[in-house]
């Protein structure tokens, strides 16, 4: 598995599957959520509300796949991160089962290529240096069985430090 990190917008990359980092309503908002919503169009807020009317949006920790509507790519998984609470409320077992549903509804549906934004890192306030460990961990240690290629498409300078430091450490 190849794995890139890159310093730029994610509604720009060229991938399968793009990731959203939702909230629980799937409804959209603001970061690189309403990026995706703004670049991919309607079709990926029309599909949001199905699944809102079906299974009452998405858990935290959880993921769901959509069209991606105008973007570079197949498919559009939400996911919800957690909300940074000091690091008392299991923060880092949702992070990283966000990480792990993303990577297995990809590989379900027979993706090869999936890119992450640094999910909780902007308006959710997780700090930035442990959610790239955990990033890191999850990414490295799943065993993959289709997925050749994945991104950690980084918006902040920070972040992508953080990243390329960890990511050259494997
Ligand atoms: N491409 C890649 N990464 C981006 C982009 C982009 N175009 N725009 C922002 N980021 P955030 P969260 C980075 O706040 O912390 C929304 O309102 C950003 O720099 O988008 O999980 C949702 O609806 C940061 O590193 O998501 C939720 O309510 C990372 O993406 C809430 O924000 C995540 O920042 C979710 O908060």
């Amino acid at each position: 598995m190849n794995i890139e990190i890159i310093l730029g917008d994610i509604t720009q990359i060229e991938a399968d599957v793009i990731v959203n980092a939702a909230n629980t309503s799937l409804l959209g908002g603001g970061g690189v959520d309403g990026a995706i919503h703004k670049a991919g169009g309607p079709e990926i807020l029309a599909e949001c509300k199905a699944i809102r009317n079906r299974q009452g949006g998405c858990k935290v920790g959880e993921a769901v796949i959509t069209t991606a509507g105008n973007l570079n790519a197949r498919k559009v998984i939400h996911t919800v991160g957690p909300k940074w609470n000091n690091g008392n409320s299991n923060e880092a077992e949702l992070l990283r089962k966000c990480y792990l549903n993303c990577l297995k509804l990809a590989e379900s549906g027979n993706y090869t290529s999936i890119a992450f934004p640094n999910i909780s890192t902007g308006i959710y306030g997780y700090p930035k240096e442990p959610a790239a460990q955990i990033t890191f961990e999850t990414i490295t240690g799943f065993k993959a069985n289709g997925l050749e290629t994945i991104f950690l498409v980084c918006f902040d300078e920070e972040n992508y430090r953080l990243c390329k430091n960890y990511f050259s450490l494997q």
